[in-house]
């Protein structure tokens, strides 16, 4: 029953946002990127990478967020150049990814290691990071396929204390929020946009905790708090830090507008994200959202093209990664 409603929601605005989207090309004109950078060099990239990110969402459908998710620390950090990907050596003991557990890196590893078969040498980390970003919303998010532009290039540095600097912290206010993501080139109405990412995915208790103890947070649903603490210990208890999905109000591995909607209700689990509600501006776009599946889309789209344009390293810069997770030697 649950499952028919949400095939049949997801179908529905896969017509819409077909519709709405009609591979929209937005203007390049302040990017270095281009479409289809590798129409030349490796014409089958972007379709390796769509088929491999299908695959691996369709043996593990949590796969979709986490490969969302790292394209967004990716992003903020140093710009789209998957520092994030590189493990820590006896030289760099302290990369990124010793900051924050994220989940994904194998699956990279995975679409790398096709798009190397069939054409070496040729496609950045970086862009593999973006195209799987942008297949995770046609996949998870029934999303009509989008231009990402291309050519970004991968870089040599990784540094846990630029994620510390740069990645916002869950329980920051809506100004904080807001310079977070201006100091990136991305507007309140990108923010508002992109956090319905959290509409799929996970999160650990310990994150959002202190929204539940010693006393719940008043703009969080007291019966949605309830159930969080049957499964969330109080903070300072030993043992587990159990892990929770964004979205528990229906399918939690589907990207779609219904974070909104569990935003009016107070059924998010940061309070990032229930900040979203604290200014008339960012509320009313919250109230917008949660009315209007195929517009969403539409920006949310836009915004992650947006966001896949910070900072990017492009012609000669960096290097292009034989494996994502080392520089090449
Ligand atoms: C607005 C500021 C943001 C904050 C403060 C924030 C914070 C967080 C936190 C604390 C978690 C849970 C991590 C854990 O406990 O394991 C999380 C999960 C997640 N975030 Fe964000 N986030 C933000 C914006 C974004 C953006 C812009 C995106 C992507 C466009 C995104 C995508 C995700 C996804 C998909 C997950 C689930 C990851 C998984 O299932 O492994 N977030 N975020
Ligand atoms: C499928 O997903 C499981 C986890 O759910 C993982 O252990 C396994 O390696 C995945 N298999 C493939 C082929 O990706
Ligand atoms: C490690 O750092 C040392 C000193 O900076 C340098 O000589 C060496 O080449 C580095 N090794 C690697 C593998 O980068
Ligand atoms: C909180 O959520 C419950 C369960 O979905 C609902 O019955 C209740 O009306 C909500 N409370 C408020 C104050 O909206
Ligand atoms: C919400 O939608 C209405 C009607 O389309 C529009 O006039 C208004 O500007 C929107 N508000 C925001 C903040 O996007
Ligand atoms: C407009 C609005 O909702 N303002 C609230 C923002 O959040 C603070 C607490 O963090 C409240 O005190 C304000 O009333």
């Amino acid at each position: 029953m649950a499952t028919s409603a949400c095939k049949s929601k997801t179908m529905l605005l896969m017509v819409f946002v077909a519709a709405a989207l009609v591979m929209s090309t937005p203007s390049l004109a302040q990017s270095p990127l281009q479409y289809n950078f590798y129409g030349s060099s490796c014409p089958q990239a972007e379709a390796t990478v769509r088929s491999v990110t299908e695959g691996i969402i369709k043996n593990d459908t949590t796969m979709g967020a986490a490969l969302m998710r790292l394209f967004f620390h990716d992003c903020f950090v140093r710009g789209c150049d998957a520092s994030i990907l590189l493990d820590p050596t006896a030289n760099n003991t302290q990369v990124e990814k010793k900051a924050i557990a994220l989940r994904g890196y194998d699956a990279v590893n995975k679409i790398k290691a096709a798009v190397e078969a069939v054409c070496p040498g040729v496609v950045s980390c970086a862009d593999i990071l973006a195209f799987a970003a942008r297949d995770t919303a046609v996949v998870s998010g029934g999303f009509t396929t989008f231009y990402m532009p291309s050519g970004r290039r991968d870089g040599v540095v990784s540094r846990l204390f630029d994620v510390l600097q740069n990645i916002p912290s869950p329980i920051l206010k809506l100004p904080d929020l807001i310079n977070n993501f201006a100091a990136k080139g991305l507007t309140v109405d990108d923010l508002v946009t992109l956090s319905g990412a959290h509409s799929f995915g996970q999160a650990h208790c310990s994150v959002f905790n202190g929204r539940l103890y010693p006393t719940v947070d008043p703009t969080m649903n007291a019966t949605f708090a309830d159930a969080l603490k049957t499964v969330c210990p109080a903070p300072g208890t030993s043992g587990a830090d159990p892990v929770v999905s964004n979205n528990r109000v229906t399918d939690p591995n589907v990207l779609s507008n219904q974070y909104y909607s569990n935003l009016v209700a107070g059924k998010v689990l940061f309070v990032s994200d229930q900040q979203l509600m604290n200014s008339t501006y960012t509320a009313a776009k919250v109230a917008n959202n949660s009315g209007d599946a195929a517009t969403w889309m539409g920006q949310f789209a836009a915004a992650l093209v947006k966001m896949g344009s910070i900072q990017v390293l492009t012609g000669t810069a960096g290097q292009v990664r034989k494996y994502c997770n080392v520089v090449n030697s």
